[in-house]
């Protein structure tokens, strides 16, 4: 990974020796020339694709931005604020309005237009809009990849908050100490489940987090009191526990800095979590596509060109600390620089198409670049692995085979932390985690709080942050709130072309449990996350192949969803020999558990056991039964190569039938074995209801032995 260069501009000379005058704050940190350097960089930059674009019809199409924002209005507050994001452990979590903030961190006048462009290199590599930007600097603050979500920045940096005080105290990384997340937010973005989320766990905590909140007014084009009544969050945070709040005007340079520099020093100080909201006049539409004359009058529009901060900077600024000619040349400096970017940007191809395949999962080959986030190449191949079990372990339920392998990875590995709700001190609700907080400590083994997106968007900034989060989803209905988490996860590494990963383990318990069932604690529906991109997803049909895939999960590169089915946790079917410490199932490695001529069974999970017991029914040689262990990836060849001899396949799961994981099966074999088919491909699944509680009503949706060897029979009748 190459270290991105440093901010370009003018560096003040003697910006290091403040200087007390009556313009200009004296703290050495805010070098004013950088500050107008960099904001006026910003407003070319806007200005350069909003003249391009309302020209559409003069220049050439490859020269219009296809999603433009602007950050007009906003660039003063974020460079100064930039000035003050200096330690080479601080992040931001920043959003499409933020690139004035990323120029003062190094994003280069280059990749800051070639990626509007759509062209190759950069942040995506043409694969996402051009202000969602990322910064993976390995020796100075990070720019954590950014989404479109309104709202998602903010659990992610959370979480890096927390992994700062986990490098800093438990791994004793000294050069951890006093850095500090930092997060950026518009006012509309405060009505979010993320804000809430990330200001529940930064306060509860007492993280080193800074929420700043840009506040224009307008959310497209929803006024601020829709978002906070009052319009004013800072107003409703005022008796907030563990937040200290400051509120003030971003247009006016010298009290921007004043609580700016606060706010920081009150956050690296360690004094716990601040907000800070500075109201910012937005001078352009929401983005290109967008015609703000429907929705703002003629007065609002230019009552807040007023407030236009860049003449205030300079009357601020200039004479009394700058020149008129000082800030003569740093324009005529800007000019140039943004000339030389667009010049440069619009001679770089366009990515290359062939590609676009490429990272949606790691790739491992010595010669492909590592990305940020997650253990190195180098820590997991020191963790090892093997694929064979090991002779003579004891019998284990699946939920100590669980506990065992966290328990495991936990002493070999310190970058690994367990969390979720109750998972410390009561050990889980299903007590998979018991005892695990007493052993570890609670900054290794810990409860949080009731959100979900808190749970997951937590464990993708502390992935970020280099460790190894293994978070637990009470039940698999409940990681429903977390969905906007989970997909950004998945595409991370897809969409910043590899320069960020989070290959996060999330455990999940769900499905039947023993005798009992309901539409909330009992849900499988494992077919969302095979839908969903770059996670891998694992569905153990018992202790053993539970270790090892666990373990592959914890030492691997993707993120993966870890299905624990409830009615295996504590049972006999579940139960399995412990197959030892190192233990690892190699992901998309299906396995026969019986063979046969006459049809293939193709199941996973708890399933597996109902048609090991119909299959019995069918003499020795009859049905060849395939439990795929994994559903992402999935072992095509294997199921393949058995419907190719055995002629007929009936895949048998418990998610419901429409668009089931086993359509996906059905199609492949029906296109790729078709010639060798004898008999229709049947799917035995739940019809399309949810599962009910009384078990009169359960045993009739769940499919049964009865039921499967019903169907393996009329397959082999066919
Ligand atoms: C979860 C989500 N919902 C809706 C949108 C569409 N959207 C994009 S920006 C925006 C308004 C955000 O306003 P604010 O947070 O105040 O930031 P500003 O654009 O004013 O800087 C909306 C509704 C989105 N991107 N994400």
């Amino acid at each position: 990974m190459t270290t991105l260069p440093v901010p370009r501009g003018p560096r003040s000379r003697g910006a290091d020796k403040p200087r007390k005058d009556s313009a200009g704050s004296a703290d050495p940190r805010i070098d004013w020339r950088r500050v107008v350097y960099h904001a006026l960089v910003s407003r070319a930059l806007d200005d350069v694709e909003e003249a391009t674009n309302r020209n559409k019809t003069s220049v050439p199409r490859e020269h219009v931005v296809l999603y433009q924002f602007s950050a007009r209005g906003h660039e003063v507050a974020q460079v100064i604020l930039g000035a003050l994001i200096n330690h080479r452990h601080d992040a931001a979590s920043a959003y499409y309005r933020s690139r004035p903030l990323l120029l003062s961190l190094g994003l280069t006048i280059d990749d800051a237009l070639a990626s509007p462009l759509g062209r190759a290199g950069g942040f995506s590599d043409g694969r996402d809009i051009g202000v969602v930007c990322n910064i993976p600097n390995r020796d100075g603050p990070v720019v954590l990849p950014m989404s479109g979500d309104v709202g998602s920045q903010y659990t992610p940096c959370a979480g890096w908050a927390q992994s700062i005080r986990y490098h800093a105290q438990t791994l004793e990384e000294r050069e951890w100490d006093n850095a500090i997340g930092v997060v950026l937010g518009g006012e509309a973005s405060v009505a979010t489940n993320g804000f809430w989320s990330a200001l529940t766990i930064a306060t509860t905590l007492s993280l080193p987090m800074l929420f700043y909140i840009e506040d224009n007014g307008l959310g497209i084009s929803v006024r601020g009191d829709m978002q906070t009544p009052g319009g004013d969050i800072t107003r409703n945070l005022a008796s907030f526990q563990n937040l200290f709040v400051r509120n003030g005007d971003g247009t006016d340079p010298e009290q921007t800095a004043a609580l700016l520099t606060e706010c920081v020093d009150h956050v690296r100080g360690g004094r716990g979590p601040a907000l800070v909201r500075l109201t910012v006049p937005r001078l352009c539409s929401h983005s290109g596509p967008d015609n703000q004359r429907g929705y703002r009058t003629e007065a609002e529009i230019s009552s807040d060109t007023e407030r236009d901060p860049l003449p205030r900077l300079r009357s601020y600024l200039v004479p009394s600390r700058l020149s008129d000619e000082d800030w003569s040349a740093i324009e005529t400096e800007v000019q140039r620089d943004v000339q030389a970017g667009l010049d440069a940007a619009r001679a770089r191809p366009n990515p290359d198409p062939s590609t676009i395949a490429r990272w949606v999962y790691a790739d491992d080959t010595p010669d492909s670049a590592e990305a940020f986030g997650g253990l190195s190449r180098a820590e997991r191949s020191a963790l090892g692995g093997t694929t064979s079990a090991a002779d003579g372990g004891d019998v284990v339920r699946f939920a100590e085979s669980v506990r065992r392998t966290l328990r495991r990875e936990l002493e070999v590995n310190p970058k690994l932390v367990v969390f979720g709700e109750d998972v410390g001190r009561k050990g889980g609700v299903h007590l998979v985690t018991e005892g695990l907080q007493k052993q570890f400590g609670a900054d290794r083994v810990f409860d949080t709080s009731l959100s979900e997106e808190g749970i997951i968007g937590r464990a993708v900034g502390m992935s970020i942050a280099g460790l190894a989060p293994v978070a637990e989803i009470q039940f698999r209905k409940y990681a429903d709130p977390a969905a906007e988490q989970l997909n950004n996860c998945g595409t991370l590494r897809w969409r910043t072309a590899n320069r960020f990963a989070a290959p996060i383990v999330v455990r999940m318990p769900g499905g039947f449990g023993e005798d009992v069932g309901d539409p909330w604690h009992s849900l499988s529906d494992e077919v969302r996350f095979a839908h969903a991109y770059g996670w891998q997803v694992a569905m153990p049909s018992n202790a053993a192949d539970a270790v090892g895939l666990l373990r592959s999960a914890m030492r691997g590169a993707n993120p993966t969803v870890f299905f624990e089915h409830r009615s295996l946790l504590m049972t006999s079917d579940g139960s399995a020999r412990y197959p030892g410490d190192d233990f690892v199932v190699p992901f998309g490695s299906a396995t026969v558990l019986r063979q046969g001529s006459g049809v293939t069974v193709v199941s996973w999970s708890a399933m597996v056991h109902r048609c090991a017991e119909a299959a019995a029914g069918f003499g020795d040689d009859v049905v060849e039964l395939i439990d795929l262990r994994t559903i992402a990836p999935w072992d095509h060849a294997c199921v393949l190569e058995s419907v190719r001899k055995t002629g007929r396949c009936v895949i048998v799961h418990e998610d419901s039938l429409t668009a089931g994981f086993g359509a996906e099966i059905a199609a492949r074999v029906a296109k790729d074995a078709f010639w060798h088919l004898d008999a229709p491909v049947d799917r035995v699944a739940v019809e399309n209801v949810p599962m009910p509680y009384h078990p009169v009503l359960l045993d009739a949706v769940l499919p049964s032995v009865e039921m499967i060897a019903a169907r393996i029979e009329a397959t082999l009748r066919a």
